[in-house]
């Protein structure tokens, strides 16, 4: 089971770190995106007793605010251990480099760091950012992220049955929004 008490840091830590994001192209606060990831890795991970449910929570709920926000990896060192440290770290697009590269570099990242709890919430994040496309997408550019979707289930999958199921699913689902 997981720590209450590291749920609650980290959904602080998130919440005040996120507090004036929204969801791109949604007027939805930020934080029901990290929360959403959250739950579906959690609920996938739930089907293997072996997973780390505690690192599956705090990366979830953390894993934009290096990339996102002003908080720094060493402040997540300091409170939450370096495995979450790590996780985070590998979750998080390298902006220095062409952004054709960050997805590749990142999922590289992730699949060294041989935490399958990390590659959970990766497929995780792209289930949830498979909503309805923002108005001002090309179709170019929609067609793109569904493309990159199949890139990231292709490159992590072989770790949980029921998230590379759910993200398939979620493909299939944003499949409506490529037609026209
Ligand atoms: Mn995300």
């Amino acid at each position: 089971m997981w720590h209450s008490d590291d749920f609650l840091k980290a959904l602080a830590l998130a919440g005040e770190a996120h507090a004036s994001q929204k969801i791109p192209g949604l007027e939805r606060p930020y934080l029901e995106h990290v929360i959403g990831v959250t739950m579906e890795a959690l609920r996938a991970a739930l089907t293997d007793e072996s997973l780390n449910y505690n690192l599956i929570i705090c990366c979830g709920l953390l894993h934009d605010v290096v990339e996102d926000t002003s908080v720094s990896l060493t402040t997540i060192e300091e409170q939450f251990g370096t495995q979450v440290a790590q996780g985070v770290a590998a979750l998080t697009k390298n902006g220095a480099l062409p952004k054709e590269k960050r997805m590749e570099d990142s999922l590289a990242r992730i699949l060294a760091l041989g935490l399958p709890e990390i590659r959970i919430i990766k497929m995780a994040d792209r289930c949830d950012n498979l909503r309805k496309p923002p108005p001002h997408w090309t179709r170019e550019k929609i067609l793109a992220y569904y493309n990159e979707a199949h890139y990231i289930l292709n490159t992590l999958r072989g770790v949980n049955r029921a998230i590379e199921d759910r993200l398939e699913e979620r493909i299939q689902q944003y499949e409506q929004y490529c037609r026209n």
